[in-house]
């Protein structure tokens, strides 16, 4: 039997880069399989074990080649990839060429054909996977942009099968994506699946018009005919979290203890400003933390009172443009931090480094004001799980207008981070707002997070698939 092929065909699968779980080691030193922490998971596990379900992915370690497992009642399907693969396919083609051009090109996109050849390659060996594993008629739903190419080739092994992709990330406006040597391809390979998710209208309409354009298939709307007959759809479905999840954290009694504590740590001051994100140049940490900069050399916010915590998640360490973030934002806050503020209290409390959910949640509960900047973002969770951590009104959230999550999250303090002295008025307008007015906005945000969750994601998604 082939390595990729389970003992049962699953009704349900989801191919995705990675899988839904990391390996550890436990108390006598051997190795296990836990649950990653992640949306996706949690939204999705229900579904895989009502319906018999598998999951198809990396494992995480590159020339290395593991059997399948059965876990909390689903199939784990690994997809070996090699040393080579990690560089070209996902640092490569996928990192360094579909992230930035997809991301407005805030940084530049690098085309190269070596990379285009191996993510071809790559996306074959995860549809073949998901083929030799899928029960006749089942459903496939494909994740994001690593595997843009997936669904065209599944539907070439199996066209009984029911096949979704949702991309995580914007769908870029014409004139950009025009600039990849592929891009017929890669619509091509989109318009496989049956049903395309897309976090905004947005996304879903720059499909449309570009798979007119490209493929010269026929379209109306969200729904595109193609020249066999089939009918694909384009149509966005903006991802949440899993709200009561993350209020059940803040409110346990360790987490607020470990709030306590962190907060003590940080010197008790009036007003914690928080920043979270994976140190990812589109997330806008080079002009927050300048604005942040600013705004204490000129007064504007008292080091003795305030402090700004950012922590910048680890992240494709291996691919240039994020090493040379992470220098940038060293140089930046260890610049700001040896003129402002006191000896032994620095203005930016900055860690690179992950935590666990837990600690995420304690430090979401202490933030008097969240600071979401990106360039340009999908959706963006932080900013939907600061709101659900805080069942108290005293707290505002700072919001990007470019981040997809600021078309549901209208009443949060909205900014453009590329202009650095309104964003300094936002963040400062969002800590000293009439406490009638940042309750009043909390409220309505909380009112939005807690009214679509996650599992809401899901079920609207697989419904239009008809799944
Ligand atoms: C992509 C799109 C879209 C972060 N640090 C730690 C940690 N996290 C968790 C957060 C949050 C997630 O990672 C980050 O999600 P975001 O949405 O903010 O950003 P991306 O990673 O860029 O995600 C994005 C998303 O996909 C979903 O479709 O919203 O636009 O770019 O959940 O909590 N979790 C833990 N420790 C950390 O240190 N445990």
């Amino acid at each position: 039997m082939p390595q990729t092929q389970n003992a049962e065909l699953s009704d349900f699968l989801v191919v995705a880069n990675r899988l839904p779980v990391d390996r550890k080691t436990d108390a006598d030193g051997q190795p296990v399989w836990r649950t990653s922490p992640g949306g996706l998971v949690t939204a999705l596990e229900p579904v895989m074990k009502r319906k018999g379900g598998a999951w198809i992915g990396w494992h995480g370690a590159p020339d290395e080649t593991i059997d399948g497992f059965e876990h909390e009642g689903y199939s784990i399907v690994p997809v070996p990839l090699n040393s080579q693969d990690v560089e070209d396919f996902y640092e490569g083609f996928s990192n360094a060429t579909l992230w930035p051009l997809y991301h407005d090109v805030v940084a530049p996109p690098e085309f190269h054909r070596e990379w285009w050849d191996t993510y071809k390659q790559v996306n074959q060996r995860f549809a073949e996977a998901a083929a030799a594993n899928a029960a006749e008629g089942a459903t496939v739903w494909v994740q994001d942009y690593q595997l843009h190419l997936v669904p065209s080739m599944l539907r070439e092994l199996r066209p009984d099968l029911r096949i979704g992709f949702f991309l995580h990330i914007p769908f870029p406006p014409q004139e950009l994506f025009q600039q990849l040597p592929w891009r017929k391809e890669l619509v091509e390979g989109l318009l496989g699946a049956d049903l395309i998710g897309f976090q905004l209208p947005g996304g879903a309409h720059n499909f449309v018009r570009l798979a007119k354009q490209l493929s010269g298939v026929q379209a109306t709307r969200d729904t595109i005919t193609m020249p066999d007959g089939r009918t694909v759809k384009a149509r966005a479905y903006p991802i949440s979290i899993d709200a009561d999840g993350f209020k059940a954290l803040a409110e346990d009694p360790a987490v607020q203890e470990e709030a306590q504590q962190l907060r003590e740590n940080l010197g008790n001051p009036s007003t914690i400003f928080l920043g979270i994100d994976r140190l990812d140049y589109t997330k806008g940490l080079r002009q927050r933390i300048r604005a942040f900069g600013e705004l204490f050399r000129d007064d504007e916010l008292d080091p003795a009172e305030t402090v700004f915590l950012q922590v910048a998640t680890p992240s494709r360490e291996r691919v240039e443009e994020y090493k040379k973030l992470r220098d940038d934002i060293d140089l930046l806050v260890g610049r700001i931090n040896s003129q402002e503020g006191d000896i032994g209290r620095p203005v930016i409390a900055y860690r690179h480094d992950s935590f666990p959910r837990t600690t995420m949640a304690a430090m979401y509960s202490i933030a008097d004001v969240m600071v979401v900047t990106p360039l340009r973002d999908g959706m963006n969770l932080v900013a939907k799980e600061y709101v659900a951590c805080h069942q108290d009104d005293d707290a505002a959230l700072v919001l990007s207008e470019f981040a997809g999550a600021a078309k549901e999250m209208k009443q949060a303090y909205q900014c453009n981070p590329h202009d650095l002295n309104g964003m300094k008025q936002t963040i400062l307008k969002a800590a000293t707002d009439s406490k009638s007015e940042r309750r009043r906005r909390m409220r309505a945000l909380r009112k939005q997070v807690f009214s679509h969750q996650i599992d809401d994601w899901a079920k609207d998604f697989l419904r239009d698939l008809g799944a």
